[in-house]
């Protein structure tokens, strides 16, 4: 049997702090219309794709900072891009700042089926980075402080003919990630990611970002037999460096597609859904290999005990 999707990884180039939200959008939608010629059914575009990565910058105040955060969407801005989709019959998922009703700040992506509706929101589990000023650094990585850690965590839906789950940048730097979405028989996980090319807290691992960045999505895909989109905000932005290398990856670990620049840019690939049934009832039959009964230092407790 074959489930074919087609899917666009829908790298963005920088955003300034000066570009405005409908020039962005403007953006997205010409990546959209590009991946829609491609005969791409779902466009994945980056973490916070709406504007620059504001937590490189401290506010004392964090209400000085409520611009860069969407209070509803679509709003008047976005639903462009969404009317657009709609009309072309693509579908997409997107990363954005939310600030909900209630005040809470979170890191979050949406996914939007081909008909135009809101199918499944995620906000990130995994805040990277530092709560407080660091004025020693050359730019900081404040997520901490503005985004609250989602207690929702990683769920699966039934979407685009496949079950469908997604993270967010650093989510995808930890196994339990997959497994979690793996262990809901996940078979296309989205993760949009910033990824600076300079880690100030240890500068050895600057050279190996790219290869980290494969080293944990190709993994994961192997391990739980699914699919990984992973797709960049990359270039030069603010000053800052990001890491590209957006990709779309089997859950044989094989790389299908990967971007060649570090600006707006879409590669596609045709995934057969079934291709994970492969894995999933192979070396990966969870149920038949796994031994949760000794895995329970995982969920019990956080940090490392030496004893
Ligand atoms: N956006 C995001 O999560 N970026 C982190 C950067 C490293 S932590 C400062 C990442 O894991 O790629």
């Amino acid at each position: 049997m074959t489930r074919l999707l087609k899917v666009a990884a829908a790298q963005l180039g920088p955003i300034q702090r000066t570009d405005d939200r409908q020039s962005v959008v403007k953006r997205l939608i010409e990546l959209l219309r590009n991946a829609h010629s491609q005969k791409a059914e779902l466009v994945v575009f980056p973490e916070l794709a709406l504007t620059t990565f504001f937590p490189r910058w401290f506010v004392d105040d964090i209400s000085q900072a409520d611009h860069w955060y969407e209070t509803q969407m679509p709003s008047p801005i976005t639903l462009p891009l969404f009317d657009e989709a709609k009309k072309l019959g693509i579908g997409f998922c997107l990363g954005y700042a939310e600030l909900t009703q209630d005040g809470e700040r979170f890191n979050t992506q949406i996914l939007v089926e081909r008909n135009g509706d809101v199918v499944a929101k995620y906000r990130k589990v995994h805040i990277p980075g530092h709560e407080t000023h660091e004025p020693d650094r050359p730019f900081q990585h404040a997520e901490r402080y503005y985004f609250k850690p989602s207690d929702e965590g990683f769920g699966v839906w039934q979407a685009f003919g496949g079950r469908i789950g997604m993270m967010i940048c650093n989510d995808r730097r930890w196994p339990e990630s997959y497994r979690v979405m793996g262990l809901q028989g996940v078979e296309m996980i989205l993760c949009g990611y910033n990824t600076p090319l300079q880690y100030i807290p240890d500068p050895t691992q600057d050279p190996l970002q790219s290869f980290h960045n494969a080293l944990v999505m190709q993994s994961g895909a192997y391990q739980n037999g699914t699919f990984v989109i992973g797709v960049a905000k990359g270039g030069v932005e603010e000053g800052v460096d990001s890491l590209a290398d957006s990709s779309i990856i089997a859950p044989s670990g094989e790389l299908l597609a990967k971007t060649s620049t570090s600006g707006d840019e879409v590669v596609t690939a045709t995934c057969d859904l079934d291709w994970c049934y492969n894995y999933k009832n192979t070396l990966f039959n969870f149920d038949r290999y796994r031994r949760p009964e000794v895995y329970g230092l995982i969920t019990s407790q956080r940090g490392a005990i030496f004893t």
